[in-house]
């Protein structure tokens, strides 16, 4: 290699890794409930990180220099969230936090990501208020349940034609709010809420407040809230013999949902924010790829995925390992042209590209519902 050459590489090396530093490596964070009653939703997140990082590497890295993945448990516990952002916080090799999982956890940690200038995009969380705070270094790539909530109650006044509407919710940041949403758009279209009722994650008995709302007649029972007490309420609305329809959010969009309740979930019906990943032409390359490597998908590696090349571009576009540039170029962030769609973020960071789709459990699959 002539001395010509040799210069050229250190200066594209210098200007990469910035003048003051010399970083061996870039690290990702990636931050969800990795142990718990959501783990393998936690898991499945921190899956499609790991994956597009390993093919990026695979590819060199970022003009050669390799990105290791940093994985934190936040045990779906807004506590242990804000912990694990202090720690991605002081590490000056993090440029990135893709997660959290859970909406009552990213909402008090995007505020010591904030104060470190530290992009986080979170693939799952979807209560509108994580990107209502004003702060530019945060985004998501899924859909908000102000619109998720407004097109589940139109989907069940106009469509399912219901009008006796009961309304649980666990009383979390992302079931409370998603449940407020259904009930103001069905309300609007002049349905009835019988009722509005808060229940405690993690209980094992939900037939008090059930057995109160069988004494209402609801033709549709709405669920705001994850997976686990979802499983929990369809097996004891089915014990209890309460004829409704079970409806939920993307919190159920989980096979453990079914794989929980059995055929109590027959008939029960969910939104999501994506088509059925098999059936979407540019994801059956990953869908094949990731089912090799980790198992069936859940419910957010995908997204995780996107989340995480959107997160690469930008610090190639950067060029310099710098959060404050790498959070100017996640703005620039342009069609991003990803497996679940094409990606730009509006003011607040939150994707422009807004879809809700329909399922419903079907001989113990969730089938779209056209
Ligand atoms: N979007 C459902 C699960 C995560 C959350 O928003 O809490």
């Amino acid at each position: 290699m002539n001395i010509f050459v040799s210069l050229v590489i250190a200066v594209l090396f210098f200007n990469l890794t910035g003048c003051s530093k010399k970083a061996k490596v870039i690290k990702i964070g990636a931050v969800a409930a990795i142990t718990g009653d959501q783990a393998a939703i936690g898991q499945d997140l921190i899956n499609g990180v790991a994956m597009a990082i390993d093919e990026a590497n695979a590819i060199g890295g970022i003009n050669g220099v390799q990105l290791e993945l940093y994985a934190l448990d936040d045990k779906a516990d807004p506590k242990e969230a804000v912990n694990a952002a202090h720690k991605f916080a002081v590490d000056d090799d993090v440029l990135a936090v893709i997660g959290h999982l859970n909406s009552g956890c990213t909402i008090p940690a995007s505020a010591v990501y904030h104060d470190a200038q530290l992009v986080m995009i979170t693939p799952s969380a979807t209560n509108p208020a994580i990107t209502g705070q004003g702060f530019e270094n945060i985004f998501r790539v899924c859909v908000t349940d102000d619109i998720q909530g407004g097109n589940s109650g139109e989907f069940a006044v106009k469509k399912l034609k219901k009008t006796r509407i009961a309304i649980i919710h666990d009383k979390s940041a992302y079931g409370q709010g998603l449940a407020e949403e259904f009930k103001k758009s069905v309300t609007n279209l002049g349905a009835q809420v019988l009722s509005f009722e808060g229940i405690t994650p993690r209980e094992m008995d939900y037939t008090a407040v059930l057995t109160k709302i069988k004494g209402t007649k609801p033709e549709l029972l709405y669920f705001g809230g994850m997976y686990t007490e979802g499983a929990l309420l369809v097996k004891q609305i089915k014990g209890l013999g309460i004829k409704t329809i079970f409806m939920g959010g993307d919190g159920l969009f989980v096979p453990e949902f079914i794989k929980l309740s059995g055929a109590s979930s027959e008939g029960s019906i969910m939104s999501f924010l994506a088509l059925p990943y098999n059936e979407v032409e540019s994801a059956k390359n990953f869908v094949e790829k990731f089912t090799q490597k980790y198992g069936e998908i859940k419910t957010y590696a995908p997204y995780a995925y996107d989340a995480a090349k959107i997160v690469i571009e930008a610090i190639k576009r950067a060029g310099k390992l710098d959060r404050k540039i790498v959070l100017n170029e996640m703005r620039n962030t342009k069609d991003f042209d990803g497996i679940t769609g094409k990606t730009s973020f509006d003011e607040k960071g939150d994707n422009l590209n807004k879809q809700i789709y329909f399922y419903q459990v079907k001989n113990g699959k969730f089938i779209w519902l056209k």
